[in-house]
């Protein structure tokens, strides 16, 4: 464990849960087209890039889409999810994730973010941790989405560190995948402690403190 000197932490249902808006907001517009949508579909909308979900949503569709139109309902939904992100505050940061940050950064750990979301730094302001990270990597500097492992790849570079020396946090199975995929350790929170595929898996962060 000598050889960790960071963090990468997944922001979507690891440092805050936007599940819930992610999800009316598709819904929103599967409704509007008229497209079965449900909480199982959703879930597999967790740590995929938003034109990645929108391809997800459309599975159950019953026309073709063009490219146009598949923006044009990507920015839609990203619309309506952004008007509900005016909810969020301080308080919505999930369990143990103050506590766990302040420890870590304490002992010396460089933190930073990587998650596939190009609202990360709306988020991270709304939840006050917009100056707190050594370094954010997201979806406005990536090309390839999860399980690519290049936001991770970023996240690292950024702080100055090789992947074996960096632990992933994610709660999404194609999060963890990146994560193996970039030869990270990598600790599985929520619904990516199913695939069985992580170093750790953990039931809340401040099961960290334990660890590191
Ligand atoms: P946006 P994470 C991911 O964030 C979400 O889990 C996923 O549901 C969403 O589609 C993706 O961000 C893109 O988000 O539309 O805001 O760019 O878990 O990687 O932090
Ligand atoms: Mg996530």
């Amino acid at each position: 464990m000598s050889q960790i000197k960071g963090f990468v932490f997944d922001l979507d249902g690891v440092i805050v849960s936007t599940d819930k808006y992610h999800y009316l907001a598709w819904k929103a517009i599967a409704d509007q087209e008229g497209i079965y949508f449900d909480e199982q579909i959703n879930n597999r909308l967790r740590g995929v890039s938003r034109m990645a979900s929108l391809d997800i949503v459309l599975e159950k569709a019953h026309k073709e889409y063009t490219q146009e139109e598949k923006v044009a309902l990507a920015a839609a939904k990203n619309d309506i999810y952004r008007e509900s992100l005016n909810e969020l505050k301080e308080t919505d940061r999930l369990p143990g994730v103050t506590d766990t940050l302040n420890y870590l950064k304490n002992k010396g750990y460089k933190l930073s973010i990587g998650s596939s979301s190009k609202n990360t730094p709306l988020i991270l302001k709304k939840i006050g941790l917009d100056t707190f990270f050594d370094a954010v990597s997201d979806g406005n500097n990536i090309t390839y989405s999860k399980p690519n492992p290049e936001v991770f790849l970023k996240a690292a570079e950024m702080i100055g560190l090789k992947p074996e020396e960096c632990v992933v946090v994610e709660d999404s199975t194609a999060g963890i995948e990146a994560a193996n995929n970039g030869s990270f350790l990598s600790v599985a929170i929520g619904d990516a402690r199913k695939i069985k595929s992580s170093t750790y898996e953990i039931n809340s962060m401040d099961e960290l403190i334990k660890l590191f």
